[in-house]
């Protein structure tokens, strides 16, 4: 049997021969190869198309990184006009369902024309190179195109995914100085709809810097439509030419913004450039998910997380890829929906995370035995740590014991996947994301930089710089230098604590920063916190990860309420709802306590390791440090109540 805390070879599992005599990435010297990192890249990078080719491929001034430098690249030109000279031009680019089983196809040649004239719209709006453009969007193929059509002409697109708040919104439009918002009228959710440019037109009363507004008709629903800010996609789109030349931006140059969560209230706007970026996510997509060219490959990400950026968009077009892209969500209308779709379009890489495969597996395994999932070869694990017993479960029920699993570890900020089997290389072990990627250096340090031991838990640092790195936060050099720079001068500090066994696989345990993960999804407590505090009722609040069978982690709140408000089953309704509407329904708590007092030091600092004792109904460990006893036991009979 696997355990976790042996970790011995033996127990790994490797690609079946038939597997490996066909892998692209068959001779484990590609580790010894890429040593040498700069000539690594540097023959990676080669294989895109430039307008010119860079002059040095890396100045590294810690922590400030330039990749590729005085290279001239198009993002979209790599994604859509290099596969159209041959064979690939009538190539399904992206087949698509929606969750109304409507489908639709794309081959390269049809998304390129899309794409060009929605670019050309774009310039006739007037956005120019470097403005940024917000993207909040549905599921559906009009989403890419809104991306490559930004990438086309130089200008940085910042998605926001579709499941948060206009405030939520409103914030990442305000911090990036969006001049237009891409929208949909909706977006179908479990047969409702999200009334998504309802939420726009919240977020935008707080908003001057917006002058245009573009919407997709997704559901025919009802909207405002203001005369002189708001078009219709359809309508901007009829009688534009479809020949629009793409802007020959620096390698340096901003492809895009991505908010994440980190350990203040306020989101971090991660920001990534192009050359490197897709020298990163194009090789990393190619090796791990070993993409040949009848491949339908699925990657289940929403386009507004990292992962439907790297490896829905712009890692699989620029290899030319076949996309699958399921707007819908895997119950609805029944449980089996992503296994009906992967026999439906013969799907053989399917890329999903743990919390679905361990939904899947509370659901049972008679939904994925309905159908034939034959055509699967592949498949790929990514968000958060998977437990041995969901790897195994995914390995036995979905992948009928044949297709080995990339459980693949990184992060917004790392762009790109950073340590991962090769499958045809890399022997597997249920629980661990194996080794650092060719090219990268990863390691386990403890505080002070120092290595630590096998088996010794640590934390996840990064030791050399590599392609798709972000290159700083938006508008804040500081932040970015303190928060990913600041413990090790000149290496990255990740935020997940983790070991590295005997045979120098990766074993990571999870953040260690106030962000918790719920589904995959980051969500920083101070921004839960935060949203928690201004409603009318609530003094203070406290936020942890409490550990969840199939979310991973779920937020549980600790709250005491203002003079005057009493404790009830309703207010406790009321404050979760409050935090769905401010964040959106990902950040909703699970559990909200109210207390009388939270455990606290002297200097006032909330000791949120109490809370998670209490939360998680464990004995409560050292108190010594607590200015007030009472709090704790306030809390305690709160929790038997
Ligand atoms: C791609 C993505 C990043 C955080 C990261 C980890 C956790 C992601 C794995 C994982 C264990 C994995 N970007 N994480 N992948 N933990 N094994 N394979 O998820 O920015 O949204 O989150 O997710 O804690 O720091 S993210």
């Amino acid at each position: 049997m696997i355990s976790t805390g042996t970790h011995s070879l033996q127990n790994g599992f490797n690609a079946s021969e038939e597997f490996k005599k066909k892998a692209l990435i068959s001779d484990p010297g590609i580790y010894e190869t890429a040593e040498d990192r700069l000539a690594f890249w540097a023959e990676r990078a080669a294989t895109l198309s430039w307008f010119k080719t860079w002059d040095t491929v890396l100045e590294w001034n810690p922590p400030f990184a330039k990749w590729f430098d005085g290279g001239k690249i198009n993002a979209a030109y790599n994604c859509l006009d290099r596969h159209l000279e041959g064979s690939r031009a009538d190539k399904k680019a992206i087949i698509f369902e929606g969750e109304n089983g409507d489908t639709r196809e794309l081959t390269y040649q049809e998304l390129y024309d899309e794409v060009c004239k929605f670019a050309n719209v774009l310039r006739t709006l007037g956005v120019k190179k470097g403005d940024v453009v917000t993207i909040y969007m549905p599921m559906i193929p009009e989403a890419v195109v809104a991306m490559l059509a930004c990438a086309r002409i130089g200008a940085p697109h910042s998605v926001v995914f579709g499941g948060f708040s206009p405030d939520a919104l409103r914030d990442r439009i305000n911090d990036a100085h969006s001049k237009i918002v891409i929208t949909a009228d909706g977006s179908y959710r479990r047969g409702k709809i999200l009334p998504l440019k309802e939420n726009v037109d919240e977020a935008l009363q707080n908003v001057t810097t917006v002058e245009k507004v573009i919407i997709v008709n997704r559901t025919g629903l009802d909207i405002n439509v203001c005369s002189e800010r708001d078009f219709w996609y359809h309508d901007v789109m009829k009688d534009v030419s479809p020949v629009c030349p793409a802007e020959e931006t620096d390698a340096e140059d901003i492809l895009f913004i991505l908010y994440t969560s980190g350990t203040t209230g306020k989101p971090k706007g991660v920001v990534h450039t192009t050359g490197g970026y897709l020298t990163g996510v194009a090789t990393t997509h190619e090796y791990i998910f070993d993409i040949k060219d009848d491949d339908v490959y699925w990657c289940t990400a929403d386009i507004g997380w990292i992962t439907g950026h790297s490896y829905l968009v712009y890692g699989p077009l620029t290899n030319g890829t076949t996309v699958f892209m399921f707007e819908g969500t895997p119950d609805y209308p029944e449980k089996d929906r992503y296994w009906e779709l992967v026999s439906k379009y013969g799907v053989t890489i399917l890329y999903t995370a743990p919390t679905a495969i361990r939904t899947f597996m509370k659901w049972g395994q008679h939904y994925p035995e309905k159908h034939n999932l034959s055509s699967l070869r592949l498949l790929g694990s990514v968000g958060e740590p998977i437990n041995p017993e969901a790897w195994m479960w995914y390995y036995n029920h979905i992948g009928g014991e044949r297709c080995p699993i990339v459980d693949t570890w990184w992060q917004t900020e790392t762009g790109m996947i950073m340590i991962t089997p090769l499958p045809g290389i890399t022997e597997m072990k249920p629980g661990s994301c194996t080794v650092p990627f060719p090219g990268i250096k990863a390691e386990i340090l403890n505080r002070s930089g120092q290595p630590v031991a096998h088996d010794e838990v640590g934390y996840v640092a990064i030791t050399e710089p590599w392609p798709a790195m972000l290159r700083t936060i938006y508008g804040d050099d500081k932040r970015y230098k303190d928060t990913y720079w600041g413990n090790w001068p000149g290496r990255y500090f990740a935020g997940d604590g983790a070991k590295v066994d005997g045979d120098g696989y990766f074993w990571i345990i999870g953040r260690v920063d106030d962000v918790i993960n719920v589904s995959g999804h980051r969500i920083g407590t101070a921004e839960v916190e935060s949203a928690l505090v201004e409603h009318s009722a609530v003094a203070e609040a406290a936020c942890i990860g409490k550990n969840h069978d199939v979310k991973g982690q779920a937020i549980a709140a600790f709250v005491t309420l203002r003079e005057g408000y009493v404790a009830s089953d309703i207010l406790v309704q009321e404050l979760k709802n409050h935090v769905a509407a401010k964040i959106g329904a990902i950040a909703r708590p699970d559990e909200i306590h109210l207390t009388p007092e939270l455990p606290k030091t002297r200097s006032g600092k909330i000791i949120r390791r109490i809370l998670r004792d209490i939360a998680e109904g464990r004995p409560i460990g050292d108190t010594t440090t607590l200015a007030d006893e009472s709090a704790v036991i306030a809390l305690q009979s709160i929790k038997n109540s």
